[in-house]
């Protein structure tokens, strides 16, 4: 039977009248701390170090944490707001199930028996993997390798994917297939030092703020900024050189400026011998990518082109970045192998002031995608089907390899085999699917239909509403653990507060429902470090290789850089400084990428690009920081983006309400004109849930091999409202 989601009025009887909105407020920084934890913030892949104040176990507000070496004190809009989601009014203090007057709440027992007794149901009547589990890398390393195990071992399901797959898994495909490893090749040290800095695809100053801060300090020094992106954000005002990419248009555009690098000469031919392989295929490739043809295939100016590749070329330091811009499209994986390319072809990698990386997103956004909580992946980033990876975990994991489920489907394949009635039961924590997966109907659809849904959050997030029982879980500061930062820093995180009312952390949830299952004796730890001891073993000899790595060390050394194979290895923050990659012939390799136009594209019915994002004060699904009232406040309602030139052939003026449709679906919301944006081209942020959410536009189209959704490219029409 179809559960839709909970209505306002079910949600008020169980809430009281303030449910159904979203309370601006959060805790009132109020009196003098009894303690400061230093910890990092629970926002995005930078992990900046910060104080909690705490006073009576409730965090009451925060110190910057000067001694950080990486943010030095400095925090973004979000950082200084984090700390008022722990006494929110909005909670969740204990477990719910779902009746038909909505959510009452229950014991611990009740709650976990129902979860336990309908995976048995789910798992008997349909098999194994009719029951899924979807999971986020806002965890710690510790939950993140524990759900892991969990869904392999206790539910048996091979059906576990992480909410990663919406964000660094075309970078982390990318990167394996160029280098054989996944990490952003240099700590952020190397930014400063490179002469030339490459931005593509990355809204630095307001997705990763810190950052900021690195190119600066090359500016200072006088280096050269290339920004790419379909908008002028606010860190490409300050650009040398701005290329207005059409959405989509990346590998024909980097395919270009390499073109150029070759036929200049400023490639590296002793380092491309001695150290790459597929040159020579790449070289054949890019030759009729002339500026011309690839300024039409991208939709920018050839002469921007040329000077961006001779910006790039001569160059003796360089730094290439990417984040979400060129990674969110169906050829998200080839489009970071456009940029590896470049960064090859000019042997600038691997050295001081050399670099390359993607810049993560989520607070674990590397971490997380090491430990097995991927569908294909076991711990130390080993591959589910090679034999010795599945002898080597079995053993560490005390099973039989036979035991070992095989790999399974993807987040959004989940979706797709929930609404094809496949999947029939569904845990998950640390994901907002409704507002995050695009083409939000359809993820509607998908969840009413759903025999059991169990849920694990902090917040009732819009996916929550689906479910028949809530777990209230932790906040970062209510758990112990450790992260890994967009540098490949291993950090710590640290306990502040114990988790109020009935709340529990997660780690205990997955062990106790664990232990209901009857799979308690392979789950042994008495605290988050016993996980982490598991998981150095784990990934010992993996690519991911944390084996060297100690709660200790890390607060010793301020973090760990990973690979960090022995306990008296000092970890490694700039890779490849040997010229050995971790691929099987120990070379960097080349890929050949011919570009190709996203799957949707503009046609008289929808003739504008949509393409969606961020903003500063906001939060991903936003189920944090539409709570916090300072955050929301900066940026209230979601707006589209759109050029002076096209809002005028609409008849549509500033903060005017438009009506922005697709093939899926429309909204709603005022316009924000600016000169800031291609004239082809829409932006919409996505933080927003229900009839505002971006996500009710945008298309299921998937990269092949990473499987990411193409969020950054669709085609859509826009007309002024009629109110
Ligand atoms: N404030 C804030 N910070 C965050 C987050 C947040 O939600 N809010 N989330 C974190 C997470 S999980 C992530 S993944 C990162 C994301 O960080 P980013 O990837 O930097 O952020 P986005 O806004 O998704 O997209 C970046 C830029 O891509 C541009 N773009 C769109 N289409 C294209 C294209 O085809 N080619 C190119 N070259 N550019 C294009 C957009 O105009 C946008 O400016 O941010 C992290 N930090
Ligand atoms: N249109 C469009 N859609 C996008 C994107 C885009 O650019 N455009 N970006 C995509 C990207 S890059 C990403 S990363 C995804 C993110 O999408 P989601 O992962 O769905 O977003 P979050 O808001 O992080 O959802 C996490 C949920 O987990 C909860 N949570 C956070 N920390 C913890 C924890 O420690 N324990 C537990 N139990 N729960 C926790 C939060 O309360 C929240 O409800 O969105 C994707 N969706
Ligand atoms: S959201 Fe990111 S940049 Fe902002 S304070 Fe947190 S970790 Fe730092
Ligand atoms: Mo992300």
């Amino acid at each position: 039977m179809a559960k839709p989601p909970l209505s306002t009025e079910e949600l008020v009887h169980t809430f009281g009248p303030t449910a159904h909105r979203t309370p601006p407020g959060g805790w009132q920084n109020v009196g003098e701390p009894d303690k400061l934890v230093a910890t990092h913030c629970c926002f995005c892949g930078q992990q900046c170090g910060i104080n909690l104040k705490v006073k009576d176990n409730k965090v009451i507000g925060f110190e910057p944490r000067e001694d950080f070496p990486f943010n030095r004190g400095k925090l973004c809009p979000k950082g200084i707001k984090r700390y008022m989601q722990n006494e929110h009014p909005d909670r969740l203090l204990s477990p719910m199930k779902r009746t038909d007057k909505g959510f009452v709440n229950v014991s611990w027992d009740e709650a976990l028996g129902k979860t336990v007794s309908e995976i048995k149901r789910i798992q008997q009547t349909h098999g194994k993997h009719a029951f899924a589990m979807l999971s986020g890398v806002s965890l710690s390393n510790e939950k993140s390798y524990l759900v892991g195990k969990f869904a392999r071992v206790a539910l048996q399901t091979r059906n576990l994917d992480y909410n990663g797959r919406l964000c660094m898994v075309s970078a982390g495909a990318g990167n394996k297939k160029a280098f054989g490893i996944d990490r952003a090749a240099n700590y952020w040290d190397d930014i400063p030092l490179a002469d030339v800095i490459l931005v593509t695809g990355a809204n630095v100053a307001e997705c990763a703020p810190i950052t900021t801060d690195y190119i600066w300090r090359a500016r200072d020094r006088g280096a050269k900024l290339i920004m790419i992106d379909p908008r002028v954000t606010p860190l490409a005002r300050t650009a040398d050189l701005h290329i207005p990419v059409r959405p989509g248009g990346d590998t024909a555009l980097m395919n270009g400026i390499l073109h150029v690098v070759i036929e200049r000469g400023w490639i590296d031919r002793d380092f491309i011998e001695n150290y790459t392989t597929g040159f020579e295929d790449l070289r054949n490739a890019v030759a009729k990518y002339t500026p011309e043809v690839a300024g039409e295939m991208a939709g920018v100016d050839p002469a921007l082109i040329v000077r961006a590749a001779e910006m790039w070329g001569p160059a003796k330091t360089s730094f290439l970045l990417h984040a979400r811009g060129i990674e969110h499209h169906t050829q998200g994986v080839e489009n970071v192998l456009s940029c590896i390319n470049l960064v090859l072809a000019t042997g600038r990698i691997g050295r001081p002031g050399c670099g390359y990386g993607t810049i993560t997103g989520q607070g674990n956004g590397q971490g997380g995608r090491e430990h097995g909580h991927k569908c294909d992946q076991l711990p130390g980033n080993r591959d589910i089907e090679n034999p010795e990876h599945r002898k080597y975990i079995a053993e560490v994991w005390k099973i039989a390899e036979e035991e070992m489920p095989h790999k399974g489907l993807t987040a959004q394949e989940i979706i797709e085999a929930m609404h094809a009635g496949e999947i029939r039961g569904l845990l998950s924590l640390c994901f907002n699917p409704v507002v995050s997966l695009p083409d939000a109907t359809f993820t509607k659809e998908a969840f009413s239909r759903l025999e059991h849904y169990s849920v694990i959050d902090f917040f009732l997030s819009e996916t929550a509403r689906h479910a028949d029982i809530v777990l209230p879980g932790s906040l970062h500061e209510e758990d112990e653990g450790t992260s890994t930062s967009a540098e490949g820093r291993i950090i710590r995180l640290r306990k502040a507060v114990d988790a109020p009312g009935m709340a529990r952390t997660d780690w205990e949830i997955l062990l106790d429902i664990a232990g209901r299952l009857g799979r308690g004796q392979y789950f042994p730890y008495k605290c988050p470090e016993d996980i982490f001891n598991e998981l150095r073993v784990a990934s010992k000899g993996g690519t991911a290789d944390y084996f060297g790595v100690t709660y200790d060390k890390i607060e010793k050394q301020q973090g760990v850089f990973w690979p960090c194979p022995s306990l008296d290895h000092p970890g490694t923050p700039r890779l490849f400084e040997d010229k050995k990659f971790f691929t099987p012939d120990k070379k960097a390799h080349f890929n050949t990428v011919e570009w190709k136009p996203p799957a949707e594209v503009p046609d008289a019915e929808y003739p504008i690009v949509l393409t969606t994002g961020r903003v500063v004060s906001q939060y991903l699904s936003g189920t944090q920081t539409r709570r916090i009232g300072g955050l929301l406040d900066q940026y209230p309602e979601p707006l589209c983006e759109i050029h002076p030139t096209l809002a005028e052939r609409l008849g549509i003026r500033p903060k005017d309400w438009v009506t922005v449709e697709t093939r899926r679906g429309s909204v709603t919301l005022q316009s924000n004109v600016v000169k800031t944006i291609r004239e082809d081209t829409v932006f919409i942020p996505y933080h927003w849930a229900d009839e505002k959410s971006a996500n009710l536009l945008t298309i299921r189209a998937l990269d092949p091999v990473s499987k990411i959704p193409e969020y950054k490219a669709c085609a859509c029409r826009v007309r002024k409202a009629t109110v």
